[in-house]
């Protein structure tokens, strides 16, 4: 077989072990969930552990459940080189948000195996877990225990059912007491190289399968909740209402019309809006919506935030709104490593023959990584840049592609490392 035969025979492996791994979901035939600490939860790191095995590897669950499938390299003393991503996903998902890093990282481990390529560093395939953050609103929950720990806040945060992030990890055999046990030694981690869907339009409009990613998005999440008066539909006049409804769709049009105009890649999005009693004959007397602002940079991210709050206070106040807010959740814009990116640069370059570089405005878990470790990213453009719902995909090609890059820049990192 030749090397592009190889390549191709195992992008193959990787898309028929994505779409068997997406068959482990909370929705069954209907769709795609793997929620943290779930029952899916357990099912794929059952599944993964198997495939980690089979592979050689030495497989590892810590004390938040995240996997590790190690390879030991020919120095015993040198730090990992850490590739993979995350095996949550969000509701109603793709299969390949996450889940292509994770297993284009196991294929690139077993090529190395079966080659008898023997790496100085040992090589860490990681299955992090909890990175969406949609069952307890906390993005990145696995690879934030693996650096720089938990906070006795966010072990009590509760999800849609009353159950804290303390009692889910009970329930899931683990002790919310040792999750600083998740730790990663500092000085463990040559370097992290995730490989992750763009989930954007960027490469499908310039024709590039590949990029390198410059930097990973500020991202700050709210709950905002907003208070007024209940009422009929039929009796209540318009000028006499406090419509929380209202107001609710106020903001999140503010949210649009300010990031639109302050541009330069920044979001904003009301993406949950619960309203109270919600039903059709009352006026919805209070309203429930997290929100989510984005940025390349922490100072867009305030101008972002300050804009969307001085523009909408007033218009509720008139509105006779009370509104409580609450940022409970708050990312800084990361900037990958120089070294990791010229590694990632040059593998990218010799499978493309472009160099492609970009921002990501998706949140991933390099972003927390990067506070133990030199992170670098390559971005594999996905069909018409969907993602987070069930048309994500990526064609074989593509797979291909990203496989190729990952294999060439662990191959570089661990020479240059
Ligand atoms: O929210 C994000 O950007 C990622 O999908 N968790
Ligand atoms: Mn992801
Ligand atoms: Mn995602």
């Amino acid at each position: 077989m030749t090397e592009s035969d190889t390549a191709r025979h195992s992008a193959r492996r990787i898309l028929d072990e994505l779409r068997d791994l997406s068959r482990i979901s909370s929705m069954g035939e209907k769709g795609i969930a793997r929620q943290y600490l779930t029952p899916e939860h357990r099912r794929a790191n059952d599944w993964m552990r198997a495939k980690f095995l089979e592979a050689g590897l030495a497989v590892r669950e810590d004390a938040v459940g995240n996997l590790f499938g190690r390879l030991e390299g020919t120095d015993p003393d040198a730090p990992a080189i850490m590739i993979g991503s995350h095996l949550d996903t969000v509701v109603d998902a793709g299969a390949f948000d996450g889940c292509l890093g994770v297993m284009t990282a196991l294929e690139v481990v077993r090529t190395l195996s079966q080659s008898g390529t023997k790496l100085r560093h040992p090589v860490v395939v990681t299955a992090f877990a909890g990175e969406e953050g949609v069952r307890f609103g906390l993005t990145y929950l696995g690879s934030i225990a693996a650096t720089t720990g938990w906070t006795a806040e966010m072990l009590a945060r509760r999800d849609a059912n009353g159950i804290s992030l303390a009692e889910a990890l009970t329930e899931f055999g683990l002790s919310p007491e040792r999750t600083d046990e998740a730790k990663l030694v500092p000085g463990s981690v040559a370097a992290y190289i995730e490989l992750h869907i763009e989930q954007g339009p960027r490469l499908n409009a310039i024709d590039a399968p590949l990029a390198r990613v410059e930097s990973i998005c500020a991202i700050r999440r709210y709950i905002v909740e907003l208070t007024g008066e209940a009422g009929h539909t039929g009796t209540v006049p318009i000028p006499a209402r406090h419509d929380a409804g209202c107001a609710a769709a106020e903001l999140t049009l503010t949210l649009e019309r300010e990031a639109l105009r302050i541009g330069q890649n920044v979001v904003a999005t009301a993406g949950e809006v619960r309203l109270h009693p919600n039903v059709v004959n009352c006026i919805p007397g209070r309203a429930f919506m997290r929100v989510d602002l984005r940025a390349p940079t922490d100072a867009l991210l305030d101008e972002l935030d300050r804009a969307v709050f001085s523009a909408f206070l007033p218009q509720a106040e008139r509105r006779g709104i009370a509104v409580t807010k609450d940022c409970y959740f708050e990312v800084p814009s990361v900037p990958c490593d120089p070294r990791v990116s010229a590694v990632i640069d040059e593998a990218v370059g010799s499978v493309t023959g472009r160099f492609v570089s970009m921002p990501s405005g998706a949140g991933h878990d390099a972003g927390a990584m990067a506070a133990i470790a030199p992170v670098g990213m390559i971005f594999v453009r996905c069909e018409r840049g969907i993602s987070h719902s069930p048309l994500e995909n990526v064609p074989e090609e593509d797979v291909t592609a990203g496989y190729e890059a990952l294999l060439e820049a662990l191959v570089l990192a661990d020479q240059r490392f």
